[in-house]
């Protein structure tokens, strides 16, 4: 739109044309006030009836909310007004009416439930806190990215439609390609490695996962947000100090260029993690979690930490940590085991006291014990041909992580649930919008 002067810029002594969605109309009787939102924040413009053009004061004050309109006219100081200025109109043109009844309010005063939010979310996003999680998520990918290329790591795309998985666990979605059965990819691990033993050496992803998985849960997606590095010449240890500064730079960012958004949020004490992340093994983990009594069952040697198990230690840590040198049998068959110890894995995870960030480790580069791994995971090896077949022609030791951006969305910002830091969520129910 040709000359709009956003909310924010307006300043005292202009003619402007301000454009947005009317938040209210106050009707003081000869005097009423409507409140102009854009994605800046709102203005007031003032209608005094009686001195006005009649039809100017029914077009301005005859709109119902949530219509958008653009006004033009002089911008005066008032010190009464909410942001001490007002637009005194000229003109004021409909460009789009509003149902005079919504499925919910967009200011936030009346509570919605998340269902019916997420089934709205044009409406449900015109309110500050919604607008702030996405202004935020936006600025900690940026912030992400930035980290990354100071790692001198290139960002790569890889296919999102694949022949075979490599993450157990969770299943995977099935489709037809040309007659042929595909699948959702979920988790770049293989192409990044492949990238990682090309000439690229440090490589990153932002880019979506797909996991089938069974738990609908205010922690899991079926599709998310994977933010993923590898990187040539690396052990596990080098992989997660780059973990480490990518998570703080988005910290980082966030409290330096994001005042406005967490303080919409109610986030007024808003720390950047203390660094260095302890280290603590996986040996040790269960040894904690056990102590704090929280479990019913003690958790033995190759147990996976169980949601329970992982509060209770992230209680007890009380900030980001790692979990390193996990039981090999449990870590995929990607993943490394200790040159002394075959039973134990250099995988390691990132955790948030509130739950799993990160997933990551030193990957088998020597081809032999890959190919041994496949089929002690009861995979064939013969259908990852492509991927093992690249070990045949010098593939420097790596290592790398995935990181899921909701996941540390959610923490930054203490949300309760995962789809408050999506816009379009998929679960179990959600396939639409
Ligand atoms: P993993 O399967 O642990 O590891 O996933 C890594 C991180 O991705 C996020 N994540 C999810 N977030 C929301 N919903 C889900 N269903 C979901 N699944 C995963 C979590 C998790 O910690 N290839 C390895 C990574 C690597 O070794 O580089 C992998 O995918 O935050």
């Amino acid at each position: 739109m040709d000359d709009r002067t956003y909310t924010a810029e307006a300043t005292p002594g202009e003619t402007v044309t301000v454009a947005g969605w009317v938040h209210e109309i106050r009707d003081l009787g000869g005097i009423a006030f409507l409140i102009l939102r854009d994605t800046t924040g709102r203005i007031q413009v003032k209608f005094e009836k009686d001195e006005m053009d009649d039809e100017l004061v029914e077009m301005g004050l005859g709109v119902s909310r949530e219509s958008v309109v653009a006004v033009t006219g002089d911008v005066k100081e008032e010190p009464r007004a909410p942001t001490d200025v007002e637009v005194v109109p000229e003109s004021v043109e409909v460009l789009s009416r509003a149902d005079t009844e919504l499925p919910l309010d967009p200011t936030g005063k009346v509570d919605a439930e998340l269902s019916t939010r997420l089934d709205n979310r044009t409406l449900d996003l015109r309110r500050e806190a919604g607008q702030a999680i996405f202004s935020i998520r936006s600025e900690v990918q940026a912030a992400v990215r930035e980290a990354f290329r100071e790692a001198d790591a290139t960002e790569i795309n890889t296919p999102k439609i694949v022949a075979t998985g490599t993450e157990g666990g969770t299943e995977l979605f099935p489709i037809t390609y040309f007659g042929r059965e595909a699948f959702m990819n979920q988790s770049p691990q293989l192409f990044k490695q492949l990238i990682a033993g090309s000439n690229l050496e440090r490589v990153f992803e932002i880019g979506p996962i797909f996991r089938a998985e069974e738990h609908n849960t205010p922690r899991h997606l079926n599709e998310a947000t994977s933010i993923d590095f590898e990187g040539a010449f690396c052990d596990h240890n080098d992989a997660m100090d780059v973990c480490e500064s990518v998570v703080v730079a988005a910290y980082e960012a966030v409290a330096e260029n994001c005042a406005e958004e967490l303080d919409a949020l109610g986030l007024d004490e808003f720390e950047v993690p203390d660094t260095p992340f302890p280290r603590i093994s996986y040996e040790e983990a269960i040894e904690r979690i056990n102590v704090t009594g929280e479990l019913d069952e003690q958790l033995v040697w190759g147990d996976d930490l169980p949601t329970e198990g992982e509060k209770a230690l992230g209680n007890d840590v009380g900030g980001h940590y790692f979990i390193t040198d996990w039981p090999a049998e449990i870590k995929p068959f990607y993943i490394m085991d200790h040159d002394d110890d075959e039973t134990l894995s250099t995988g390691f995870d990132m955790m948030h006291p509130r739950m799993e960030l990160v997933s990551g480790g030193q990957r088998e580069h020597r081809r032999e014990e890959l190919i041994a791994g496949f089929e002690a995971q009861g995979l064939d090896p013969e259908a990852f041909e492509y991927y093992t077949k690249m070990f045949k022609y010098g593939m420097p030791p790596h290592a790398g992580w995935g990181l899921g951006a909701e996941r540390l969305i959610m923490t930054m910002l203490d949300l309760d649930n995962i789809r408050e830091a999506v816009l379009f969520p998929r679960d179990r129910q959600r396939l639409s919008p």
